[in-house]
């Protein structure tokens, strides 16, 4: 019996255990699942706050314009700000990687393309004959540097700079730094691209401490200085800078006229005076004239005369120092026109100028129409005074301000390396 017994509070106690436990086993179940959450959901409380956290962090930024937006965009929709608030922001973004090739770009895609068809006939000419050395020859022998000379002697680039361009190319040679046609090639553009890089300053850029900036534009006749002068007025005017012009050739009413028809298309005041007048007292008054009427820029205009002829190269001396009486540091440049078509005549012209008066820079005109361009090398070499505007035609828009690496791009360019630049 006591057995029975013993069994039956066994039973009970084990029934008892095994109860208890399996109440405290259902919970369990739904615990491993949930173990794992309430760690976690231990964890996403604190994980939460500091996810709200970096949520209220920036929810300073979203909070703070959020209730403005709101507002804003309440404001915002009716007006058409909304739009232009958002397309500048697009716009400087799309500005920025366009900044870049925007400036600088365009200009060297235009002008090496113009340069290059203005710069036809002498491209056509000694460029192609020493093109022609090249074609077909991969490897280079020093023979080469002979036939370079002698292509380049006929050409009006000049004794004297052939000579020194040759004797850069044999040094390179000789240290087997040109190994092929288009290492020789590159060479003598580099050659070109030094000879031409003369320090100056081109009359677009310079600043306006010197108000007026007096010009005084000298050379023989017919060379364009006063179709320069009118290609210079259009520059400056369009760059919106006030322009006077006088008028210093006084021995031909036929020059006076030529001027002011420039005057009238431009839109600047033509200084004149009587036929015959003293060109130094057309010159004067004109430089007083500009002072006062706050012109940027005053572009005088003489009479051509023949650098062999020492009266008139006298008389420009002359006009330049009653322009200095007028303003102190006037005229700021004397420009020498040189018509390109006239070859080493226009080298002879320059040392005459130079000799006579200070030339601050040279402008070589009609190079569309001349197979004679390398006389460009022959004056920047020779004379040291930098080329600064180039004639390419008669139009106003066909004078253009002179680059040495657009030049020399453009005579010696292939149609790759054009593409290239572009
Ligand atoms: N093809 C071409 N003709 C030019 C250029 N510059 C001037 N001319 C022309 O050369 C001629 C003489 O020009 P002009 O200005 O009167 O010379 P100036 O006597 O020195 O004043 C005119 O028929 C001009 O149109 C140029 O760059 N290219
Ligand atoms: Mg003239």
């Amino acid at each position: 019996m006591d057995t029975i017994l013993y069994a039956v509070i066994g039973l009970v106690v084990v029934g008892a255990l095994v109860y208890f436990f399996v109440l405290r086993k259902k919970p369990q179940p739904e615990l491993p699942a949930g173990e794992t959450k309430p760690a976690s959901r231990a964890e996403t409380p604190t994980v939460r706050p500091t996810e709200p956290k970096p949520a209220p962090e920036e929810k300073p930024t979203r909070t703070a314009p959020t209730p403005e937006p709101r507002v804003e965009q309440k404001r915002v929709l009716p007006e058409p700000l909304a739009s232009a608030d958002v397309i500048p922001v697009e716009e400087s973004q799309r500005e920025q990687p366009a900044a870049e090739p925007a400036a600088p770009a365009p200009k060297p895609k235009r002008d090496i393309a113009g340069l290059r068809k203005g710069l036809t006939a002498t491209r056509g000419g000694f460029i192609a004959r020493l093109a022609a050395l090249f074609s077909g020859k991969k490897e280079i022998d020093p023979a080469i540097l002979q036939e370079i000379e002698e292509v380049m002697l006929t050409s009006d680039v000049g004794v004297k700079t052939t000579q020194s361009i040759l004797e850069r190319l044999k040094e390179r040679l000789d240290k087997n730094e040109l190994s092929d046609g288009d290492a020789v090639w590159a060479a003598l553009r580099e050659e070109a691209v030094r000879i031409l890089s003369l320090p100056s300053e081109p009359l677009s850029r310079r600043s306006g401490k010197n108000k007026p900036m007096v010009v005084l534009m000298v050379g023989v006749n017919g060379v364009g200085k006063t179709t320069t002068i009118g290609k210079l007025a259009t520059r400056i005017i369009g760059d919106g800078r006030k322009v006077m012009l006088a008028a210093g050739d006084t021995f031909r009413a036929a020059a006076v006229q030529q001027l002011e028809v420039w005057g009238k298309r431009v839109g600047a005041e033509v200084v004149k005076g009587k036929e015959g007048a003293d060109p130094g007292a057309v010159a004067f008054e004109a430089t007083t004239k500009a002072k006062d009427g706050a012109m940027d820029v005053l572009l005088i205009d003489t009479a051509g005369r023949l650098h062999t002829k020492s009266p008139l190269m006298d008389e420009i001396k002359k006009v330049r120092k009653t322009i200095a009486k007028a303003m102190d540091g006037a005229p700021h440049e004397t420009l020498l026109v040189l018509d390109a078509t006239t070859g080493q005549n226009a080298l002879t012209q320059a040392q005459m100028f130079k000799d006579a008066v200070d030339l601050t820079g040279i402008v070589l005109t009609k190079l569309d129409g001349t197979a004679k361009g390398g006389i460009v090398l022959g004056i920047c070499d020779e004379l040291k005074v930098p080329v600064k505007y180039i004639g390419l035609g008669e139009r106003a828009e066909d004078l253009r301000e002179f680059s040495p690496e657009d030049f020399a791009l453009a005579l010696f360019g292939k149609d790759d390396d054009e593409a290239r630049a572009a």
